[in-house]
């Protein structure tokens, strides 16, 4: 079901975007460690870009879904823009300083906190 919405969304994204019709639309999915609303916020916000057309982050999953731009963005530097923000990906880790800067909530390393 929710494969069929996220196709669905997919399409109306795809048609409703002629001017990027040269550039190849991947979609996919990630590992993002986090932990609470406030991460998904922050997740989803630094997917905030022209390159990425849809970023949907699971709080249960982990998953991140994404629809990009595979011609003008790679996967490794949206991976890099997660763990800028404080968010470990598969292939990047968010600096110390990063991460520890977090609210206290969304610390998800060690195990992370009981929600
Ligand atoms: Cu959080």
């Amino acid at each position: 079901m929710k494969t069929i919405v996220f196709s669905a969304i997919l399409s109306l994204i795809l048609l409703s975007a002629p001017a990027v019709s040269g550039d190849a639309v991947k979609e996919t999915s990630f590992t993002v460690s986090g932990l609470c609303n406030m991460c998904k916020n922050r997740i989803e916000k630094a997917m905030k870009i022209p390159e990425v057309k849809y970023a949907k982050w699971d709080k249960k999953s982990k998953q991140l879904k994404v629809a990009y731009l595979s011609e003008s963005i790679s996967l490794d530097s949206l991976q890099q823009r997660l763990a800028a923000v404080g968010h470990d990906t598969e292939k990047f880790k968010a600096s110390d300083e990063t991460y520890n800067g977090l609210p206290g909530c969304c610390l998800y390393r060690d195990g992370g906190s009981t929600h």
